[in-house]
């Protein structure tokens, strides 16, 4: 059976990555992740993502491009990581997120990310500084 797909997205704007902070379950609250959740059947991975950004955070977004490689989450699932771009709105922790921060490419070091966001946080911000 293909794992199930969890996407998330690098939102960018303004030559900056937004970072989101959890805030649930207990074992991944206060650890800061790449927004998304999971594709739900017969629903498209960007199809997803634009939904999920907007569910929890509010605003409408355009997923640009799928960032290289798929990281294992266990039970089953893989992380799949798009950028996105934002069209429209704030972004407020709505659901799932307790803090959002907006970081410039030299700044993503400084929240603690999930581990399995990792490689797509640094690959984001090397496309930033790039920019
Ligand atoms: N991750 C993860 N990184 C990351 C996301 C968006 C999700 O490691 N950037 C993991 C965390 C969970 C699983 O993927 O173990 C599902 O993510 P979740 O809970 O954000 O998915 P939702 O929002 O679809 O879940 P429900 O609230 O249950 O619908």
């Amino acid at each position: 059976m293909d794992d199930r797909v969890v996407v998330a997205g690098a939102l960018c704007d303004r030559g900056r990555l937004l970072a989101a902070r959890r805030s649930a379950p207990p074992e991944l609250a206060g650890r800061w992740e790449l927004p998304g959740g999971k594709v739900e059947p017969g629903e498209g991975p960007e199809e997803a993502l634009v939904r999920e950004l907007r569910e929890e955070l509010g605003v409408e977004t355009l997923p640009v491009e799928r960032i290289p490689g798929q990281w294992p989450l266990g039970r089953g699932r893989v992380l799949q990581v798009w950028t996105a771009r934002l069209l429209s709105g704030e972004p407020t922790p709505l659901e799932d997120h307790d803090e959002l921060r907006w970081l410039g490419p030299d700044e993503v070091h400084t929240v603690d990310w999930l581990d399995q966001d990792r490689p797509a946080v640094a690959e984001a911000a090397r496309l930033l500084r790039d920019a």
